[in-house]
């Protein structure tokens, strides 16, 4: 089922945009990225369904003729007394050059993407945003949260940098899920989320525990994927412009419990934030300060 619709995705690449998407994690039987809530997803949903599914529908579609051309004009039938030539110069610079023009198109937006997710807002910078082949025009404001996670085994620890405060974050068994977060997908639902403010920049450093190993730190929504690697401080960054859940999960083959760390992050209003953060950083007792989020 799933390679009859990816092929059908291959066909038609505007279809594409045009699934239904669940909104912070996956949905049974989908197939195509999860609905996106920051500028760099939006760069990659459109490098995604644009040049990248454009490129090789079309690749698809000519290997796929030269074939047909070949099982008709050359078969013993057709082609009794085959040609002896096995060499043709012009053809061999053909097939060399137009692929390494094809590669460098492709290359072009792509650092243009890479370098937006690497490179945290400054307030002046502007950013790709769906349009991967401008030079930049999305405006994001400067950073001005930070938060520190770190893959341990087998869990989240973060951080609120600024205020000094952290937490572990935990996944939940089905039963607890029942019990305490009804309705919060399996295996990907937490006891404690990670709270961030909406429309806001936050700057995201991410590491490993020390006497840890590598973990990765992803969230397709936000189109955040960094390595957490124990003694390196890596760093990237999201804006996300819509309130609610998002999930991911550690991306980095890193044990027996590699597919048991989910992350969540929860991003609230503002005001809701700065309740959040000042109970936090009183009180150090993250379940308090949650307590005072609207119910999920
Ligand atoms: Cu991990």
């Amino acid at each position: 089922m799933g390679a009859v619709s990816a092929a059908a995705m291959a066909l038609v690449p505007a279809m594409a945009s045009a699934q239904e998407v669940g909104r912070g994690h996956p949905e049974p039987g989908q197939f195509h990225l999860q609905e996106s809530v920051t500028p760099i997803m939006d760069s990659i949903v459109a490098f995604h369904d644009g040049i990248l599914m454009w490129t090789i529908t079309l690749i698809v579609l000519f290997v796929l003729a030269l074939l047909v051309v070949i099982v008709v004009r050359f078969n013993a039938k057709a082609n009794p007394v085959p040609a002896r030539f096995t060499h043709n110069t012009l053809i061999e610079v053909v097939w060399t050059v137009v692929p390494i023009l094809i590669l460098v198109v492709i290359a072009i937006p792509s650092f243009g993407v890479l370098s937006d997710q690497m490179t945290v807002p400054d307030g002046e910078r502007k950013y790709l945003g769906a349009n991967i082949f401008s030079l930049g025009e999305v405006e994001v404001p400067e950073a001005s949260v930070t938060i520190k996670a770190s893959g341990e085994q087998w869990y989240w620890n973060y951080e609120y940098v600024d205020q000094g405060v952290a937490f572990d974050s935990n996944i939940l068994s089905e039963e607890e899920i029942a019990e305490l977060k009804p309705g919060q997908p399996r295996l990907l639902a937490v006891n404690n989320e990670l709270v961030v403010p909406v429309d806001t920049t936050v700057r995201l450093q991410v590491t490993s525990s020390p006497t840890g190993v590598i973990h990765a730190f992803a969230v397709p929504s936000f189109g955040i994927k960094v390595d957490a690697v124990p003694g390196r401080l890596n760093e990237t960054w999201f804006n996300a412009r819509e309130t609610g859940i998002y999930y991911g999960q550690c991306s980095e083959l890193c044990g027996k419990d590699h597919a048991y760390m989910p992350i969540a992050v929860r991003v609230v209003s503002a005001e809701e934030y700065e309740a959040f953060i000042t109970a936090f950083a009183e009180s150090r007792n993250y379940a308090e300060a949650a307590a005072l989020l609207p119910a999920l």
